[in-house]
């Protein structure tokens, strides 16, 4: 999975995705017109318990992308060709609003930045749209198409993003190779100062992104450069005497799994504990897919043991003895948490 940091020049974009790939406090990367890109493990304490169980040779996190995209100087300069083109190729949209005094004073307004990227996002459907049923209006044999796009088209025109839209599964499958930018899930990272990190947020921007349907979390992207420059038996003790529970990269990203609909299952073994993401919903041989190829085309079957019924008895041979062991078929729809085995044959 990949997720794009978006947002306006100079919101903290870079330092927080040094922060969460840990590179530590370093600015500058991804400035101008170079995008960043980095690959961090997932946190999962259930992977670090199975491993405990196994200890397999090799540990290892599902992992997720960051991409850190240079975003535009300011509102009405717009995003460039080149930009565009990157948020479409990732799944979400990380997008980091200030909410610190600017260098020249400027005073934080999240919630304004917040409306003004959605209308860059939105204006670039828009044009998309226009521009097709322009041509399909001449044209027959596109109807369906046609009328999901009208209907973007008009929701799009009142300023609202398509990720508001109620569209069933067959209308997004009509628009699905646009790629919407105002469809993708949009989680916004308010980047607050030392002082506001635990305050709540405010009230219009709550407001704001409700009706947006978008996802809000404050961190302070300096604090977690911090953190993350430390030696890992620092961290702990330092996010204590911050009070924070746990660095922001961690709920960074349970928010962007819940909001992609991600979920993790595992592999278990002497060779390798290993983490890995599928989609909610999918079913076993598509998450067998995720593992390799091979065992998506050849598979016949799954073993299931849910990862609590499994840390209650602690051994797959007590799983077997007590039939919580599940034998599964192509139909079964993964859940989070499932540890896999798969039988296949190719
Ligand atoms: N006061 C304060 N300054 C911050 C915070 N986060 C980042 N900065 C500063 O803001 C400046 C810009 O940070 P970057 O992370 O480079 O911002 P960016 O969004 O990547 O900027 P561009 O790449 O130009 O789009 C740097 O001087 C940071 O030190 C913060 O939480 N508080
Ligand atoms: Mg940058």
């Amino acid at each position: 999975m990949k997720a794009g940091l978006v947002g306006y020049s100079q919101t903290g974009k870079t330092t927080l995705f040094n922060a969460l790939t840990g590179q530590g406090a370093q600015t500058g990367a991804g400035r101008g017109t170079k995008a960043n890109l980095g690959v961090i493990k997932v946190p999962d304490l259930r992977v670090d318990k199975l491993s405990a169980i196994f200890k397999p040779r090799r540990t290892v996190y599902a992992e997720m992308t960051f991409v850190d995209l240079p975003g535009p100087r300011g509102k009405g300069v717009g995003l460039d060709s080149a930009t565009i083109q990157a948020l479409r190729e990732t799944d979400a949209l990380a997008l980091v609003l200030r909410g610190f005094s600017g260098l020249d004073g400027e005073e934080a307004n999240a919630t304004r930045e917040l409306a003004d990227f959605e209308s860059e996002l939105i204006l670039n459907d828009q044009i998309v749209v226009e521009r097709r049923l322009e041509k399909m209006r001449k044209e027959r044999g596109h109807e369906r198409e046609q009328a999901v796009l009208e209907a973007c088209l008009e929701v799009l025109s009142a300023g609202r993003p398509i990720r508001t839209m109620d569209l069933a599964p067959e209308q997004e499958r009509e628009i699905v190779s646009y790629a919407f930018l105002s469809q993708r899930p949009l989680l916004a990272v308010i980047n607050t100062t030392e002082q506001d990190v635990a305050k709540p947020l405010a009230a219009d921007l709550e407001q704001a992104a409700k009706e947006r349907r978008i996802e809000l979390m404050s961190v302070c992207a300096l604090i977690e450069a911090e953190i993350a420059a430390l030696p890992q038996e620092d961290q702990a003790e330092f996010l204590t005497s911050m009070g924070l529970q746990e660095p922001a990269a961690a709920r960074f990203i349970r928010k962007a799994y819940h909001l992609l609909d991600y979920i993790s299952f595992f592999t278990v073994g002497e060779d390798e504990v290993r983490a890995w993401t599928t989609r909610r919903g999918d079913k076993a041989p598509r998450a067998a897919g995720r593992v390799h190829s091979d065992i998506e085309r050849g598979f016949i079957r799954a073993e299931v043991m849910k990862y609590d019924e499994f840390m209650l008895v602690g051994s797959e041979a007590k799983m077997k003895e007590t039939g919580k062991l599940r034998i599964e078929g192509k139909e079964y729809v993964v859940q989070d948490g499932d540890i896999l085995h798969f039988r296949f044959n190719v």
